[in-house]
C-alpha cells in the first residue's frame, strides 16, 4: 500500500490555508493510503517560542486534526520528538544536503536570512522535514504550495543519498490541491495566510467563532469595482474568496463568479461555506478538549507505530552511509 506522511508545525493557531492545503486532503487520504501524520514540534523550535505556548499548541493541534475527522483507528497520528529517529537522520541528511542548496530555500530568505540572530535550526530545517518523509519510505506528501520547493529539496537529498551510499529511501512526490494550495492573508492578498502573520485581521483561524468569520471576511480586502471576476493577477483579494468559498464547497470558480453579482454577495456566500463546515468541527473540539488524557494516549501508540516504522530505514541510513551498527 502506498504511504503517505505529512506535518504540520505547533507553532500557532490552526488556519483555514492550514486545512485546505493539508488538512483535508488527509482526511480523504487516511482512507486510501496506509497514512503517518505528524506534529512537527522541533520544527517549531527554529523561531522564538514560548515553551508553555508549544507544549499547549501541541496538544491542541492533536485535538484539531482529530476534531477535523482524522481517524486513529485507520491512520497514524504522532508527535515529531517522540520519535528520536527524526533528529539521527535529519543530521545524515544535513550532511547530505549543500549549502547553496539550503540558502536557496525561499522560506529560509522569507524568514530572516539578513538576520545574524535567526537560530541555525532555520537553516536547516530542510534536512530535518526531509528526514521526517524519508524514514517512512513515504511515496506521497500532501502539503501546500509553501512546500513545494522543500519537497523538491527531500527529492534531490534522496536521490544523491541512493546514488552515492546505495539504495536506501523511496523518493517522494508532493501532492498539492487543486484548490486551497495557497490561501491568501484576507488583509494582504498577495500574501499567504500563516499562523506567524502579524495581525490576526486577513487569518481565518478554524476555532474561530462565526461571528469573527463574518468579520474578517466581511473586511476582507477586495477593489473598486464592485465586479466578480476569477483573476489572481488582476484581482487578488476577490480570487482569494472565491477559491476559499470553493475549496469549502468543491465548486467551481469561474461558474460561482459568474452567480455573484457584487463582492458583499461573495463575501456571504464565503461566510456561510466557512461556518458551516467549521461549526462541526469546532463542536467535535470540545468534546475532545474534554479528555485530554485520550488524547495522549492515541498520541503515545501513533509514536510507538512510528517508531517500529522508522527504525529499519534510520539503521540502513547509518549502514548505508558508513556508521558502525552495534
Ligand atoms: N496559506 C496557506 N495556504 C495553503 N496551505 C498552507 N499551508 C500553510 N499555509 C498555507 C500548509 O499547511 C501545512 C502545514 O504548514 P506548517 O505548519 O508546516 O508551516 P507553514 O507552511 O510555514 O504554515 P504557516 O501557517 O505559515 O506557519 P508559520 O507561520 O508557523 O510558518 C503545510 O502543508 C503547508 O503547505
Amino acid at each position: 500500500m502506498i504511504r503517505v506522511l505529512s506535518g504540520i508545525q505547533p507553532s500557532g493557531e490552526l488556519h483555514i490555508g492550514n486545512y485546505f492545503g493539508a488538512i483535508q486532503a488527509w482526511v480523504n487520504d487516511q482512507h486510501s493510503f496506509d497514512s503517518f501524520f505528524t506534529i512537527v514540534d522541533l520544527h517549531a523550535i527554529t523561531v522564538e517560542h514560548s515553551p508553555e505556548e508549544l507544549r499547549s499548541n501541541t496538544l491542541s493541534l492533536a485535538m484539531t486534526l482529530l476534531a477535523a475527522g482524522l481517524d486513529p483507528q485507520i491512520c497514524t497520528i504522532f508527535v515529531q520528538s517522540h520519535v528520536s529517529a527524526h533528529a539521527e537522520l535529519s543530521w545524515l541528511l544535513e550532511c547530505t544536503a549543500t549549502y547553496g542548496e539550503l540558502s536557496r530555500m525561499t522560506q529560509f530568505k522569507e524568514k530572516g536570512r539578513s538576520d545574524e540572530s535567526i537560530r541555525a535550526g532555520l537553516f536547516t530545517y530542510p534536512a530535518l522535514m526531509a528526514a521526517d518523509i524519508l524514514l517512512y519510505q513515504a511515496e506521497r506528501v500532501p502539503v501546500g504550495e509553501d512546500q513545494r520547493q522543500h519537497l523538491e529539496l527531500t527529492r534531490d537529498i534522496a536521490i544523491r543519498f541512493n546514488t552515492k551510499y546505495g539504495e536506501t529511501f523511496k523518493i517522494p512526490e508532493a501532492t498539492i490541491p487543486p484548490l486551497g494550495a495557497r490561501v491568501m492573508d484576507l488583509a494582504h492578498p498577495t500574501k499567504k495566510m500563516s499562523k506567524s502573520a502579524k495581525s490576526r485581521a486577513g487569518t481565518i483561524f478554524i476555532l474561530d467563532s462565526p461571528d469573527e468569520i463574518a468579520k474578517k471576511v466581511g473586511r476582507a480586502v477586495t477593489d473598486a469595482e464592485n465586479r466578480v471576476e476569477y483573476d489572481a493577477d488582476r484581482k487578488p483579494g476577490v480570487t482569494n474568496l472565491l477559491e476559499i468559498y470553493c475549496a469549502a464547497t468543491g465548486e467551481n470558480p469561474s461558474e460561482v463568479a459568474s452567480r455573484h453579482k457584487m463582492y458583499g454577495d461573495l463575501k456571504k456566500s464565503a461566510t456561510d461555506a466557512l461556518v458551516a463546515l467549521l461549526e462541526p468541527l469546532q463542536a467535535r473540539y470540545i468534546e475532545l478538549s474534554k479528555d485530554p488524557a485520550e488524547v495522549g494516549r492515541i498520541l503515545k501508540l501513533g509514536s510507538q507505530k512510528a517508531m517500529d516504522i522508522a527504525a529499519p530505514t534510520l539503521k540502513m541510513a547509518k549502514n548505508n552511509i558508513g556508521l558502525v551498527i552495534p
